[in-house]
């Protein structure tokens, strides 16, 4: 077999996370899945991070997924699922991902998706993207906590299907992070960080190592180190925080779903839940932009900033997973540099302004 032929065999095979994970998935075989082909996102070694913590830092990238965040790895679950089970409608509170991919997998299974989002505080590529997929977008005076409240009340309807993280087919789909991470180095790593919102996906990575463990597949666990933005660190300060606020406006959450999940996780594993600054999360942001050439969001950052200010064995083997895509949030990335004015168009007036 010739080479271009191996590269075209592997680009085309690569189904999806349902399809590639079947075995550890509660999909049904009659269920038609619907899929994005999402997953399969790179595991980039980052080499200058890795030298400054004197280990071996890799980095997931899941906004290389369809709609440019880890949402679609239980997106494509709890849609196949509510497809299956003859649901007309589902819906979603969301700081955005989770809207931008409920509407696109929505869509694809031909079913009504209403997304109920924090008016003001949503970047404005996950906006266009619930309202391009075709969802129904109410934008609420309330935050997203107030918002999954509805969410949960609309559900006990019966009328529609809720595919925010209380819908367990969601954290069955992103514990499929955890296999990726695993087949991709062959073994564990020793720390694993992680952003921490509503804290389903800390939740789900835990699982998926764990049950990599059960078979064989691995032979350990990582320390699962989640952080949260300190001003919407409800797990690191005990209590519910009523009026969160960060930059990272993905994790801008109060009062998280998966809060027991999140604590078994650190507890369970010797890592951690702890919490950042929005100054730690923009230095992270910008960081990885310039020295790994990884343009990811502020929340993704938090995983790095906290990589940052920890201390790590030296030549262990850390995961970060940085969750979203840069192009989601534009205006964040605009308010960290100076955004150059014009000049004149001519050759001279150009060479002056680069300096050559
Ligand atoms: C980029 O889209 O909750 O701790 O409604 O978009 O599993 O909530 C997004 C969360 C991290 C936190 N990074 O994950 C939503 C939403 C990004 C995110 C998180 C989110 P969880």
């Amino acid at each position: 077999m010739t080479t271009t032929e191996d590269a075209r065999i592997a680009m085309l095979n690569w189904p999806g996370v349902v399809e590639a994970y079947r075995k550890y998935l509660p999909v049904p075989a009659e269920a038609e899945v619907v899929t994005l082909r999402e997953g399969g996102t790179p595991l980039y070694f980052a080499p200058r991070l890795s030298k400054l913590k004197e280990a071996d830092v890799y980095i997931k990238f899941e906004g290389a997924n369809p709609t440019g965040s880890f949402k679609d790895r239980g997106m494509t679950v709890a849609i196949t699922m509510a497809k299956h089970s003859g649901a007309k409608a589902v819906v979603c509170a969301s700081t955005g991902n989770t809207s931008a991919a409920s509407a696109a997998y929505a869509a694809r299974a031909g079913l009504r998706s209403i997304v109920l989002i924090p008016s003001g505080y949503i970047a404005l590529g996950k906006l266009a993207q619930a309202l391009i997929y075709g969802a129904k977008v109410v934008q609420i005076k309330g935050n997203f906590d107030r918002a999954l409240e509805i969410v949960r009340e609309l559900g006990e309807t019966g009328l529609v299907t809720v595919v925010n993280s209380i819908n367990p087919y969601r954290i069955e789909g992103q514990k499929t992070g955890a296999f990726e991470v695993v087949d991709a180095l062959g073994f564990a790593p020793s720390h694993h960080f992680i952003p921490v919102g509503n804290a389903g996906n800390i939740t789900a990575y835990w699982k998926g190592y764990n049950e990599y463990l059960s078979d064989n597949k691995c032979s350990s666990v990582p320390k699962m180190m989640g952080f949260q933005a300190e001003g919407a660190a409800p797990i690191v300060k005990g209590e519910i925080v009523r009026f969160p606020d960060t930059v990272a406006t993905a994790i801008r959450v109060g009062n998280p779903a998966s809060w027991k999940g999140a604590l078994a996780a650190a507890s369970e594993s010797e890592g951690t839940i702890g919490a950042v600054t929005d100054k730690e999360i923009l230095a992270a942001y910008t960081y990885l932009a310039r020295e790994e050439s990884i343009f990811c969001e502020p929340a993704s950052a938090a995983a790095v900033a906290g990589l940052m200010k920890t201390t790590v064995p030296r030549r262990s083997t850390v995961v970060c997973v940085l969750t979203g895509h840069g192009l989601k949030d534009p205006d964040t990335a605009i308010t960290q540099i100076e955004v150059p004015g014009a000049v004149e168009a001519t050759l001279e007036a150009i060479t002056k302004e680069v300096g050559i």
